[in-house]
């Protein structure tokens, strides 16, 4: 092909139209929207992933069909770089644009535009590998995606319904197949040996593990959760919960880890099932997202979010590092975003180097790429672990000097096999996590005390244009509107403890506003007076602003 296959394209695309008064935009989790809504923008993305491939070479591009923690109507797509990592940030506009194109004409236009601005060599093949999670509208919206690599006549491979994680470690695993990195075989059976296998060395020797309560969200996790369970056996016995992935209606619905960290709450259907003391955790609508729990004795419900995976895992790697005996050459780091809660932030930064960036995986993991071994994760439960090249090297390579320092050593390039590297991943983390509490003989109640996490609350504010909101400082100051941030100040400092921030949505149309307080009642009143703040900042219809707003 030395051309666009403009024929091949026109006659499909006609099939895709695009309605008129509708704006796509590829955001934080790629494009998300009503799942019906979507045809169009899949046919598309099928064609830009195809010319992403091109433009690398040949290099496998991944396709992700999901919506995550969204309810069940809603669906999306998002592209995996080759190393099985978020999209490069200025493809996110040309994605954009051709969704977005009023006609087949247009996009031919559009496309043709693309190809010669960023010179893409039309005769090298095309290659991508794509899935989708279990929401009834994905199997019409992968028929059009899959048009749009027939019209580029691209190699397509279907990897069916399996977790987002799972389909950034294949496009890794495919793209790394044979050379010195190879990451694993290129197959989901592969990603669960490498998983698994890593998993039992690494807790070989340990007293029996006590069972585990996983809320699958009635997602696509169940399937995955399923088969690990198999690879695991009696290693770890996994008590599967949430598990209905053909109820209508059923995903993400009262369950799973978006429920669990936005309303602070045990999900209902698991209050029979967990017992006091027990652990238990909840994976999203893809399995990216992982948050754990339990019930104490007297019933009360204690969350261990993103933040409290972060200091348990990361305490434990820099403790290995000490006793490896690697602790000059190797520095552990971690990345946070705002939402981290206060009580967190202190903990770490008295221990290691934390760095604050904006929400969105992509920022975390960039950032965590500069450390040795960079350890992010968001409140909400997205994160993973990175190891640099260098650091994996020295793993490699290092000759430990006593039998304390071989096991450790050991136990470090376990962890690397055991983790996900290309993304937060539920299961992945799931295990890590389950290597540190059994390492270090911890249940829920000591993980929960490395820190107190500082009563807090999330409130959006739904506003006509969240556009007219803009931030800096990783998020944590306004600069638009004008004088807002000034106003935000004033009020923060009347409460002890306190800190506020707003942030629009990269997802939804809306302001996002979060405050902590050393009380609970205090930092749910920061809250919703920070967000009455916002809404009248935006002219709000005074008879309709939200009575919580005090
Ligand atoms: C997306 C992001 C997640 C972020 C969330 C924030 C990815 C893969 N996912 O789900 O990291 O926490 O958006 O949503 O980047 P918001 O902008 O609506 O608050
Ligand atoms: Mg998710």
């Amino acid at each position: 092909m030395t051309s666009l296959p403009v024929d091949a394209i026109k006659a499909l695309a006609d099939q895709h139209p695009k309605p008129p008064n509708v704006v796509f935009q590829y955001g934080t989790a790629g494009f998300r929207t009503l799942g019906h809504a979507l045809d169009p923008v899949m046919f598309r993305v099928g064609i830009l992933a195809a010319l992403r491939s091109k433009r690398l070479d040949g290099k496998t591009i991944g396709v992700m069909v999901t919506a995550s923690h969204n309810p069940e109507p809603d669906n999306g797509v998002k592209l995996v770089d080759p190393r099985g990592e978020m999209l490069e940030a200025a493809w996110e506009a040309h994605a954009t644009n051709l969704a977005n194109a009023p006609t087949t004409d247009a996009l031919i236009v559009a496309l043709e535009a693309l190809v010669q601005n960023l010179r893409i060599d039309l005769s090298k093949p095309a290659r991508v590998v794509y899935a989708r999670d279990t929401r009834p509208s994905g199997p019409a919206l992968i028929a059009s995606l899959e048009d749009g690599f027939k019209a580029m006549g691209a190699e397509a491979r279907n990897a069916g319904v399996t977790t987002t994680p799972v389909l950034h470690y294949l496009v890794k695993a495919i793209n790394t197949k044979g050379t010195k990195d190879s990451y694993g075989d290129d197959s989901e059976e592969g990603y669960l040996q490498k998983l698994s296998t890593a998993f039992k060395k690494l807790v070989a020797g340990k007293p029996a593990i006590p069972p585990l309560v996983i809320d699958c969200a009635n997602g696509v996790g169940a399937i995955l959760a399923e088969k690990l369970a198999k690879h695991l056996g009696d290693t770890i016995p996994l008590i599967l919960q949430n598990t209905a992935i053909d109820t209508l209606g059923a995903l993400n619905n009262a369950c799973g880890a978006d429920y669990v960290k936005t309303s602070q709450k045990l999900p209902p259907s698991l209050s029979s099932v967990l017992k006091p003391g027990q652990r238990a955790c909840s994976l999203d609508g893809d399995a990216d997202r992982l948050i754990y729990y339990y019930l104490d004795d007297r019933g009360q419900f204690h969350m261990l979010d993103g933040d409290k995976i972060a200091a348990l895992v990361a305490a434990f790697i820099v403790d290995l590092t000490k006793s490896a005996g690697l602790d000059d050459q190797i520095q552990v780091g971690i990345v946070q975003t705002a939402y981290a809660n206060g009580g967190s932030t202190k903990y770490l930064s008295e221990r290691l180097p934390v760095k604050c960036v904006p929400t969105g995986v992509k920022h975390l993991h960039h950032a965590a790429e500069h450390y040795d071994i960079g350890v992010y994760f968001e409140a909400n439960g997205h994160g993973t672990v990175l190891f640099s090249p260098d650091t994996l090297e020295k793993l490699s390579t290092y000759q430990p000097s006593t039998p304390a320092q071989s096991t450790a050593l050991n136990h470090l390039i376990n962890l690397t096999n055991v983790i996900n590297q290309t993304v937060g991943d539920a299961l992945s983390d799931m295990l890590l996590v389950e290597v540190v509490l059994a390492h270090r003989s911890y249940t829920g109640v000591e993980w929960d005390s490395l820190y107190v996490d500082l009563p807090n609350r999330l409130v959006k504010v739904v506003v006509a244009d969240r556009n007219l909101f803009k931030t800096e400082d990783a998020e944590r100051r306004l600069v638009s509107p004008p004088g807002l941030q000034a106003k935000l100040d004033e009020l923060v400092r009347r409460y002890e403890g306190g800190r506020a921030f707003v942030r629009p949505s990269g997802t939804e149309d809306v302001v996002r506003v979060y405050a902590e307080a050393a009380v609970r009642a205090q930092a749910d009143e920061l809250a919703f007076r920070v967000a009455g703040l916002v809404y009248d900042e935006v002219g709000g219809d005074p008879a309709k602003r939200p009575s919580e707003f005090l």
